[in-house]
């Protein structure tokens, strides 16, 4: 018998440049920093140029954080609901991404950004391209945690049929090469608890802006 033929490999290719690290991220270690950095900067739910508001509660740590409202969206080096700078990023969160990438093949990424999504059960992120950042050539590292999501990763256009992604707690998701510009969302999120935190899922996203 294959004692080894149920462990996942630690780099699962997805296509086009993208990879899942099963169970990469240590997400207690990372957790740790979370209660500061919303303090500093508490998640909000922003409003999309076309003024709606967003399912999806959103806050930042880095040199800049990513923004929405009705001029557009943006890199900003300043929180608007405060006016100050983004709560600086843990070195924790630094080196996973950067262990992340390297792990995928893309070495040398150094993030500037750490977005902070907050979805409940229910919530859902409709499929979208990111764009903002000024050197595409970077991958974006994607970070799970909590509750189970449903990641779909589509073409570079709009529509067709989507490559379903289970994404649990620790799961770390490298989108690089062609798939960094591909659309992507996540289906509503299904009802489930977190030991630590409840009904929640987190997802950090650590970007190269500038
Ligand atoms: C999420 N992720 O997993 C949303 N974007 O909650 C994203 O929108 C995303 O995971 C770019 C690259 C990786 C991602
Ligand atoms: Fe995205």
């Amino acid at each position: 018998m294959d004692l080894f033929a149920s462990i996942r490999p630690e780099v699962e290719p997805l296509g086009q440049g993208a990879y899942l690290l099963p169970g990469f991220a240590d997400t207690d270690a990372l957790l740790a920093h979370i209660p500061a950095l919303l303090d500093a900067a508490p998640l909000r739910r922003m409003m999309t140029p076309g003024g709606r508001q967003m399912n999806v509660a959103m806050s930042n740590t880095g040199q800049y954080g990513w923004v929405s409202d009705a001029r557009g969206y943006r890199y900003d080096a300043a929180d608007p609901m405060s006016g100050e700078p983004w709560p600086a990023m843990p070195l924790d969160f630094i080196s996973l991404a950067k262990q992340a990438s390297k792990k995928a093949g893309y070495d040398g990424f150094e993030p500037d950004v750490c977005l902070i999504n907050r979805y409940e059960v229910g919530t859902k992120l409709t499929p979208h391209i990111d764009q903002d950042e000024a050197d595409k050539s970077w991958p974006i590292v994607s970070v799970s945690i909590g509750i189970p999501a449903v990641f779909q990763l589509y073409g570079p256009t709009r529509g067709g049929k989507a490559q379903n992604i289970a994404l649990t707690d620790g799961d770390v998701m490298v989108l690089g090469g062609e798939a960094r510009l591909f659309y992507h969302g996540v289906k509503p999120i299904a009802a489930a608890t977190d030991p630590r935190f409840g009904p929640v899922r987190y997802n950090l996203t650590f970007r190269r802006a500038r």
